[in-house]
């Protein structure tokens, strides 16, 4: 656990779709995490495939693909305290069936297959994800609300 940690928080085409972008920024804004990339972005599958890597030879792989080819994703890497364990938990579980009223998956869905949001679930992926999806690197500037918040 430190202060520095990153994650990365992708808000999925479904997501995107229904407008859900704005509050879940919002959710991770107020949480008190720090916003340091962002971009909208159509994926290709070779670069989703990259991403799920993992997940390949699973039987729902290339739905999964194609469903997060459908169109563009919000990719964004958000620091802090705890970042990668308390973005997941907010998240929620991955099918939203068995997300809790209050994660983002409880709120906003229903079906596995569109769980509207990702999140790095360890340090060691989260920094591979952030390579993967921001090969230009992050914004870096300290955060000094001082000289307008009173
Ligand atoms: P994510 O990577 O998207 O944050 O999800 P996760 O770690 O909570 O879950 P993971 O097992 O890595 O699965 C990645 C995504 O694949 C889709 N999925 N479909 N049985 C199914 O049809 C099934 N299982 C997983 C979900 O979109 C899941 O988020």
């Amino acid at each position: 656990m430190s202060v520095s940690e990153r994650t990365y928080i992708m808000v999925k085409p479904d997501g995107v779709q229904r407008g859900l972008v704005g509050n879940i920024l919002g959710r991770f804004e107020q949480r008190g995490f720090k916003l340091i990339a962002l971009k909208l972005v159509h994926a290709t599958p070779e670069h989703l495939e990259q991403h799920y890597i993992d997940l390949k030879g699973k039987s729902f792989f290339p739905g999964l693909i194609k469903y997060m080819a459908s169109g563009p994703v919000v990719a964004m890497v958000w620091e802090g305290l705890d970042a990668v364990k308390t973005g997941r938990s907010m998240l929620g579980a991955t099918n939203p069936l068995a997300s809790a009223p209050g994660t983002i998956r409880g709120d906003f869905a229903l079906a596995v297959g569109r769980n509207i949001c990702h999140g790095s679930d360890s340090v060691d992926n989260a920094e591979k994800e952030i390579k993967l999806w921001f090969p230009e690197g992050v914004v870096q500037y300290t955060n000094d609300n001082s000289k307008w918040i009173f």
